[in-house]
C-alpha cells in the first residue's frame, strides 16, 4: 500500500510546478544545479519547456523580454547565491525597464544561512533582492506555494509592471502534504492586470491643452508597446493628425515610414514643439530630462499617460496628467476627441515633413556603398533592406555605433519586433533576447551585435544551436569598443577598448554545428543574411568593419566625463 500513500501525497516539486501550470507560465528560462536540478527535470516531464542556458544573466533577460513580449511574466530559474546573483542583474534590468519577470531561486538553509554558519552557497538572497526589485517574496511551507505564486504573478504583472524575486529554500522541494490539500492550496490568479481607467476630468484636461497646441508631439515609449493596445493607438495618433516620436523600443507601433512619423526629425520636434504627448515613456537620460539645450528655447506644455501616478512630475512639471493602463487611457481619449477634432496647423506639420525627408535624402546614398571593409552605413543599408522585405523578423540590437546606427538606419514596420539595450544602455541582452524572441514568437530573430557587446553574452550560441533556433547574428566587428584603432603610448599591453584584431567570431558558431560565414562586403553580407533567413539555421556572420569607422560612444560621448587635466 506503499503505492496508494504515495497516490495521495504531493510534494513542494509538484506544487510548484502545478501551480506554475495553472497560470500558463509554461516556460522556463534557466541554468540547473543544486537545489533545482530535478525541478528542471520534472518541469520538463509535465510539460513546461525548460530552456536551459550556460549562464543565469542571460536566462534572467531571456525571461526579462519574454515578459515584455507577451504581457505575462517570464519565469528565470536558478541555483543558490552565485546563480542568484548572476540572474540579480537581469531582475534589477526587468525592473527598471518595467518588463514583468519572476526570478525563482533555490536557496540554502535558511536555519543555518541565519545563523551564518558556512552553508553551501550561503547567502540571505531575499534580503539581497529587496532593493532591486518590485517585491520579493520566500515560501517556507509546501501549503504556501499557491499563494506565493501568485503574489508573485500579481507584483509583477499589475500597476508598472516588473521584476519579482520568488525563494524557494531547498527544503521546501521535498516537503510533503496531502495531495487534495495540495490541489486546494493553488491559485489560479483572476484579472492579474486589472484595468486602470484614467478619471474623466483627467482626459478632458489632457484633450484641452491638446487642442490648444500649435505645435504638438505625441512620444511613445516602450510602454505603449508593451500596452498591447496597437490598434487604439494608431487610430489615435492618425486621428489626432499630430506627429509621433517613438522612442527606440516603441519604433513600429505605427510604421516608420508612416507620414506622421518623426523619428528622422527628432532634433527639430522635440526644440520646436509646444505641446508634448508622452505615451508610456519616461522623461528620463533618453529625453534629456525634459530640459536643457535638446528641448529648446519655446515652452512646452507636457501631458503624459503612464500607470504609475509618482511619474508624474519627475522631471519637469506634467500640466495633463493621465493616470491609467495605456489601452483604457487611449481609448478614452478617443472617445473624448468626438467627431470633428481638428489637424494641427499645416505650417508645423509641413515643416516636421520637410525636416525629416531633408535626413533621410541626405542618408539614403551612404546606405547603397559597397565598401570593403565595410563602413556602418554601409553594411545598415543592406540589413534596412532585409527588415522592410521580413518585416516580421525581430529585431535585436546592441553595442554603442552598432545600436545607434542600426536604430535610425533600420526602419521597423510592426510593433515589438526592436529590442534593444533599453534604459540602462546595457551590453548583455544580445543572446537572452533572441532566444527568447524566438522561443516566444516563432518568429525569425535577426540580431545586429557590436563585437564588442556580443561577448557579454556570446557563449549562447551553443544553446541558440542546442535549441535549432532560427537565430541570425550579425556581428559588426571593428575590432573594439567604439573602435578597434586605439593604440597604448607607453607599454605594449593593448589599449582598454581594442581586441583581437581580425578575430573570426562565425568559427564559434561552426565549433557548434551552426553555420559561420565571413562577411567583408555588404553584398556578402546580404546573400548571408537573406540565406539564414531563409533557412531558419542558426547563424553567425562575422561582418567585417572598417576599424576607424565608429566614434567615442556612438550617438552619447557627450555622457563622457572629461578631465581637464588629461595630457594632449
Ligand atoms: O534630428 P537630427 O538631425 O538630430 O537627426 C537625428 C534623427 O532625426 C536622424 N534620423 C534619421 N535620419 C534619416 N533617416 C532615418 N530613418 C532617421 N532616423 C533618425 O538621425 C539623428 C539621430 O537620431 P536618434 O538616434 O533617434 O537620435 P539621438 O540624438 O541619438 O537620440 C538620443 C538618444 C539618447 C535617445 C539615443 O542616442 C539613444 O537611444 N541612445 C542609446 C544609447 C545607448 O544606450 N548606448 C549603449 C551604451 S554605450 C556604453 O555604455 C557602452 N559600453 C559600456 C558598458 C555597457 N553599456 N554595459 C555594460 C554591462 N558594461 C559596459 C560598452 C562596453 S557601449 C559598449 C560596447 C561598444 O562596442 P561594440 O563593439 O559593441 O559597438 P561599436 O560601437 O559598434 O564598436
Ligand atoms: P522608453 O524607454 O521607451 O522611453 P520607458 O521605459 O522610459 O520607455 O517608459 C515606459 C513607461 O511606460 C513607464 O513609466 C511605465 O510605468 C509605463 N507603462 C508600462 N506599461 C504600461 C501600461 N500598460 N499602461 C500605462 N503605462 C505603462
Ligand atoms: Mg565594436
Amino acid at each position: 500500500d506503499a503505492n496508494k500513500a504515495e497516490r495521495e501525497l504531493t510534494d513542494g516539486f509538484n506544487l510548484i510546478i502545478d501551480a506554475l501550470k495553472l497560470n500558463g507560465l509554461t516556460t522556463i528560462y534557466g541554468v540547473p544545479g543544486i537545489p533545482i536540478t530535478d525541478f528542471g527535470r520534472m518541469a520538463q516531464a509535465a510539460g513546461i519547456r525548460v530552456i536551459s542556458f550556460r549562464h543565469e544573466q542571460n536566462a534572467g533577460n531571456a525571461a526579462s523580454i519574454a515578459g515584455f513580449l507577451t504581457k505575462k511574466p517570464g519565469v528565470c530559474l536558478t541555483v543558490s547565491a552565485p546563480g542568484f546573483l548572476n540572474g540579480l542583474t537581469a531582475l534589477a534590468h526587468a525592473t527598471t525597464n518595467c518588463f514583468p519577470m519572476i526570478l525563482i531561486s533555490g536557496s540554502s538553509e535558511r536555519e543555518i544561512v541565519d545563523l551564518q554558519q558556512g552553508d553551501y552557497e550561503e547567502m540571505d538572497q531575499l534580503a539581497i533582492a529587496k532593493p532591486l526589485c518590485k517585491a520579493a517574496f520566500r515560501v517556507l511551507h509546501a501549503a504556501d506555494i499557491g499563494i506565493g505564486l501568485a503574489r508573485a504573478i500579481r507584483a509583477a504583472v499589475s500597476g508598472r509592471p516588473g521584476g519579482v524575486y520568488l525563494d524557494l529554500p531547498a527544503k521546501l522541494f521535498g516537503q510533503v502534504m496531502d495531495a487534495e490539500a495540495g490541489k486546494k492550496s493553488l491559485v489560479k490568479v483572476i484579472d492579474a492586470a486589472p484595468a486602470q481607467i484614467p478619471a474623466p476630468e483627467a482626459v478632458k484636461r489632457a484633450l484641452d491643452v491638446l487642442k490648444s497646441a500649435k505645435r504638438p508631439l505625441i512620444i511613445l515609449g516602450k510602454g505603449a508597446a508593451y500596452a498591447q493596445a496597437d490598434d487604439a493607438i494608431r487610430t489615435f495618433v492618425e486621428k489626432s493628425g499630430v506627429a509621433f516620436l517613438p522612442m527606440s523600443m516603441a519604433k513600429g507601433l505605427l510604421s516608420d515610414t508612416h507620414p506622421q512619423c518623426a523619428g528622422a526629425a527628432r532634433s527639430t520636434v522635440l526644440k520646436d514643439s509646444d505641446v508634448v504627448m508622452l505615451i508610456g515613456a519616461r522623461l528620463n537620460w533618453l529625453l534629456s530630462h525634459g530640459k536643457g539645450k535638446t528641448w529648446g528655447e519655446t515652452p512646452k506644455k507636457f501631458i503624459q499617460i503612464d500607470i504609475e501616478p509618482k511619474e508624474m512630475d519627475s522631471n519637469v512639471e506634467i500640466v495633463a496628467p493621465v493616470v491609467g493602463d495605456i489601452g483604457s487611457c487611449v481609448s478614452a481619449l478617443l472617445e473624448g476627441m468626438g467627431a470633428n477634432w481638428a489637424a494641427p496647423p499645416s505650417d508645423w506639420t509641413s515643416a516636421v515633413a520637410k525636416k525629416r525627408e531633408e535626413n533621410v535624402t541626405k542618408m539614403a546614398p551612404r546606405l547603397m556603398n559597397n565598401n570593403s571593409p565595410m563602413d556602418y552605413h554601409g553594411a545598415l543599408g543592406v540589413l534596412r533592406t532585409i527588415i522592410k522585405e521580413r518585416p516580421d523578423a525581430i529585431l535585436v540590437n546592441e553595442g554603442a555605433n552598432t545600436l545607434d546606427l542600426a536604430r535610425g538606419v533600420i526602419d521597423m514596420y510592426k510593433p515589438r519586433k526592436r529590442l534593444d539595450v533599453g534604459t540602462w544602455g546595457v551590453m548583455g541582452i544580445g543572446m537572452g533576447y533572441a532566444i527568447a524572441a524566438a522561443i516566444e514568437t516563432g518568429k525569425p530573430v535577426l540580431a545586429v551585435e557590436g563585437d564588442s557587446a556580443f561577448g557579454f553574452s556570446g557563449m549562447e550560441v551553443e544553446t541558440i544551436c542546442r535549441y535549432k533556433l532560427p537565430v541570425c547574428i550579425v556581428i559588426f566587428n571593428n575590432d573594439g569598443i567604439y573602435r578597434g584603432t586605439d593604440v597604448n603610448s607607453v607599454g605594449s599591453d593593448p589599449a582598454p577598448t581594442v581586441f583581437v584584431k581580425g578575430s573570426r567570431y562565425d568559427k564559434m558558431m561552426e565549433a557548434f554545428g551552426g553555420v559561420g560565414v565571413n562577411a567583408t562586403s555588404p553584398d556578402e553580407l546580404k546573400r548571408a543574411v537573406n540565406e539564414a533567413m531563409d533557412s531558419g539555421k542558426p547563424t553567425l556572420i562575422n561582418a567585417v568593419i572598417d576599424p576607424a569607422a565608429g566614434s567615442e560612444s556612438g550617438r552619447i560621448g557627450n555622457l563622457n566625463p572629461q578631465s581637464v587635466l588629461k595630457k594632449k
